[in-house]
């Protein structure tokens, strides 16, 4: 555990500075789980203020073996998780990953944030041209607020 750590800090360190930051992420949380769930899904509010499509598709979540994107469909009265490739968002547009839909789905927690505590994840965002990584604080919360 305390190895993952330090590893995760070690990454920090590569991260490249971009000038201008275009992607903004607001509202993000996790919904909390009960002790040794497998999986939590992580929502958010995602603001690309950039002229150009810009698109994640890998996302570091602390503390979690792996971070997918993951969409909600509904296919014969049944709703289904799947996997999608990436978050991709037009230039001046935003995104809402909520309850329901669009979500991070964080996977195998070396143990499961309690309620009040906070997850740290990374998207790498890129395009042609650019290239940021957004450091995001997630509270572990039990719904929306
Ligand atoms: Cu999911």
């Amino acid at each position: 555990m305390i190895r993952k750590s330090l590893l995760f800090l070690g990454l920090l360190f590569f991260i490249p500075h971009s000038a201008i930051s275009e992607i903004v992420v607001k509202n993000a949380w996790v919904r909390a789980a009960p002790a040794g769930s497998k999986a939590m899904a992580a929502y958010m509010f995602i603001d690309n203020q950039g002229p150009k499509k810009m698109s994640s598709s890998k996302i570091i979540a602390n503390g979690f073996e792996k971070a997918e994107v993951h969409m909600i469909f509904i296919s014969n009265n049944i709703a289904q998780m799947r996997k999608l490739e990436n978050i991709s968002i037009d230039g001046k547009e935003s995104i809402a990953l909520e309850p329901g839909g669009l979500h991070l789905m964080l996977i195998n927690p070396n143990k499961v944030p309690k309620k009040n505590s906070k997850v740290e994840i990374l998207m790498f965002f890129e395009n042609e041209n650019n290239a940021e990584v957004v450091r995001i604080e997630a509270d572990v919360r039990s719904q929306e607020l």
